[in-house]
Formats: structure tokens, sequence, C-alpha cells
């Protein structure tokens, strides 16, 4: 059998003092933090297109990477198999206990319907194989509804119901194979669906068709005993000008337009996030609060260029505060940390996935313990709890109950004494954050 990372074992933790770069500083995958091990918690996985299907290239150049699994002398179903071969040993050695695909990234696509669907069929055998035999486990699957030239103008809001007939077809079928390979989520990113501009679009029609492709995904997802959760990927716009599942926001708005509310949840994407004008933290807060949080594709942007460059998280602060929201809505059920994460084009040896992938896990692994410290100590929480225990007396109460009208109010202001400001503290608390992760060990 051929090694593709020859000397690289598995990685192991070996603490903050390691200057080793192929060992964890801070992941320690049975540490027990807040009740549950690491590894439970982060539930960690990697992503097949960026680490296994990337070259390197952009749309200035061409590949750069050291990849030999990615060869193009080879047969189209030889290199599907040896890139397997690649991707899990890649996941067995770095320790990731879960892993995602496209269905193209694993098998080529074919000159037919037919001829994709019994190429995906086989490699879903492949990889049932390896699943076995490493206990790596499929975090999602999902269906690549955005390269083929067929979607240039969407898939399931496409103008031509052909196009709509076709993405649904491929959808049932990457559904009954994530089914198949045990998959705890299968993931829906709009990545066509959305628009250039209005003066060709009936935004209306779309938006109504979409609604009803989701509908026919969660049937689908009963009819052949899908356990796992359904989840959509909010994007602002990057193919298209403006992606229809903007935020989190817009997308609960898209839920329960079509009933779907209890049915599909969110995979929200750092860097998505950020391109939406929006904390990551916020993100994640506002699908708590609506019950919609799922799973998260964990990368970064760069402060100065608006686009999705999915970089390996590296940011403690940013990626604490979202922890913070992720364990107060009670952690990861179904879902995980997906690295939808590469690396940079100059980073061209094979063993760099290794280190962007380390580097990540560890900043998930510290930010992890800073968020569970600062929820344990309470800091924030009854900071928080004091701002609003107004609420809690008598006024507070009669307002929400609805038992006091706006009549009422004009008549009680008479005598009411003037509200008293009380300072919001915002620098203290952002110590609090800094002291956590200073003393996080
Ligand atoms: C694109 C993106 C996708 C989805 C899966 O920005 O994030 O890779 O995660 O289709
Ligand atoms: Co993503």
């Amino acid at each position: 059998m051929v090694e593709f990372f020859e000397g690289v074992n598995r990685i192991k933790f070996e603490g903050v003092g390691s200057d080793n770069p192929l060992a964890f500083r801070w992941y320690q995958q049975d540490r027990m933090v807040a009740g549950r091990s690491m590894r439970d918690h982060l539930r960690f996985a990697v992503c097949y297109w960026h680490s296994f299907n990337w070259s390197g290239f952009d749309i200035f150049g061409d590949g750069t990477m050291d990849r030999p699994w990615l060869a193009t002398d080879l047969n189209p179903i030889t290199a599907a198999e040896r890139k397997m071969a690649a991707a899990f040993e890649f996941f067995e050695k770095l320790g990731a206990p879960f892993w995602c695909f496209h269905d193209f990234d694993i098998a080529p696509e074919g000159s037919s319907f037919a001829e994709s669907a019994t190429n995906l069929d086989r490699m879903i055998d492949t990889a049932a194989g390896y699943q076995e035999k490493t206990g790596v486990e499929l975090l999602w699957g999902t269906a690549k509804l955005f390269a083929n030239k067929r979607y240039m103008g969407g898939a399931a809001t496409n103008p031509d119901p052909e196009v709509f007939a076709y993405a649904a077809a491929q959808v049932a079928h990457c559904m009954n194979a994530t089914h198949k390979l045990g998959g705890h989520n299968y993931v829906l990113w709009g990545g066509r669906e959305g628009y250039d501009t209005l003066l060709h679009t009936d935004m209306k029609r779309e938006l109504d068709q979409l609604g009803r492709f989701l509908n026919m995904v969660v049937e689908h997802k009963h009819k052949i005993g899908f356990k796992g959760t359904i989840l959509l990927e909010p994007k602002p716009f990057e193919p298209t000008k403006h992606q229809y599942d903007y935020d989190t926001a817009t997308v609960y708005a898209f839920l329960r337009q079509h009933g779907l509310e209890n049915e599909i949840k969110v995979n929200i994407e750092v860097n998505h996030a950020t391109l939406s004008g929006h904390d990551f933290a916020h993100e994640v807060a506002t699908a708590v609060n609506c019950g919609i949080f799922g799973s998260i594709d964990a990368n970064a942007g760069d402060d100065r260029l608006g686009w999705d460059l999915d970089r390996f998280p590296v940011s403690v602060e940013q990626m604490t505060l979202g922890m913070l929201e992720i364990l107060r809505g009670g952690g990861f059920t179904t879902g995980g940390l997906n690295f939808d994460s590469k690396l940079r084009r100059q980073s061209i040896a094979r063993d760099d996935l290794f280190i962007g992938h380390i580097g990540g896990m560890d900043t998930m692994a510290r930010s992890l313990l800073a968020a569970a410290s600062i929820i344990e100590s309470g800091d924030l929480d009854h900071f928080v709890a004091e701002r609003y225990a107004g609420w809690n007396d008598t006024l507070g109460a009669a307002i929400m109950k609805g038992t006091i009208s706006l009549a009422d109010l004009r008549e009680r202001a008479a005598t009411a004494a003037e509200p008293q400001p009380r300072s919001g503290r915002q620098e203290m608390l952002e110590n609090v954050v800094a002291r956590h992760i200073e003393r996080t060990v």
C-alpha cells in the first residue's frame, strides 16, 4: 500500500511547551471540559474539497502543491481511489473523528447522470470500507450543484425546470449515499441559488422554487429513513452577486415561510458570517435563539480582503466568542466543526496540510477551554443577569405579560421617577474575556 504522508505518524498531544510543528499543543482528545471530552465537544471534521481536490490553482495560475493523487495521467476511477487512500491516511494520522464531501469530490462526474451515479456508488463502497477500517465517520455529505455549466443560472432556482429536476435527482442520489455511509447530517449550500441581476430574474418565483425543492429534500429524508439533520449553509454573495441564503436570520424567515423551521437547521461558516457583515458569534447566537443551530464550517477571512478566503482559524479571541455561544446553546448534537479551510497557495509541502489542521484544532481547543472557563466563572452571566434584573420586577413582568397598556404607562409616567442609566462596562467585560484566555491552561 502506498503511503502518501511518509514520515508523519499519528499526531500526538505534547502540550504548550512543545515546539514540534506536528504535535497538538492544546487539543487533547480525552481531556474532559464541562462534562464532555474535547473530542465530543469539538467533533472535528476534515473537508475533502480543499484538502484533497485542490492543487493550489487560482484564477491567475496553475496548481502549486505536491499532490500525487491529483496526477492527470491516471484513469479517473484509479485517481479517485488514490485520492481516497490519501484522504483516509490523513484523517487517521490527524486523529480527526469525521470527514465531509461533495459527491464529485470523491467520484468523477461522468458524461451522463447514470455514469456519475455509478461512479459515486462505487466510491461510496470504497469509503464504507475505509470508514469501517479506520473508525472515521461522516459528518456530512453534499451535492455539488454549482460547478457544472447547467447550474450557471441556479439549481433549484433555475429558470428551467429541467435543471431543477436534474438537481433534485443529484441530491436524492447523494442523500442516499450519505445515508449509506451513516452520515450525521446532509448539507445544502446554495452555490448558485441567487442572482447576478434583477433584469432577468423573477425573484419571487425562484424563492418559491427553492422552498419546494427543500420540502422535497425533507420528504426524501423521511422516506429513506435518514436520521441525520438537514442543514442549509448561509452565505451572502460569491459566486452570485446576491445569494438567497444571505445569513442565518434570512434563512430562518425563509424556513418559516415554507414550514421548514422544525426540519432544517443551519451550517454556519465563519468566513461567510464575516462577509455578511456579522460576527461569527452573532450568527451562532441568532441560530441558537431561533432553534436552528446545527453545525460549523470553521475558517477565517482576512481583515482587508472581501472574499471567501477559507483560511485556517487562528484567532483564539474570535473563536472563544463563537464557542461561548455554542456552549450556551448546549453544544453540538449531530453537528461538528468542519475545517472548510484551505492552505495558502505557497504552502506546497504535503505536511503543510497537517500543520494547517493542527493549528486550527489547537485554536478551537484553546477557545473551548476559555469559553468553558468564562461560563463556569459566571463573570459574564452574573453581569448580564443584573443588567436585566428589572424585567423580573413588577413593571417588567407586567409589560411582558401584557397586563399593562400604552395608556397605563402614559398615566404612570406622571409620577414615575426618571430612569437611571448604568454603565454597560463593555471594556471591563472585554478584559474579563482576555483574562480567561490568558489564564487558559
Ligand atoms: C463555499 C462553501 C462550500 C460548502 C459546501 O463557500 O463553504 O464549500 O461548505 O458546499
Ligand atoms: Co462551507
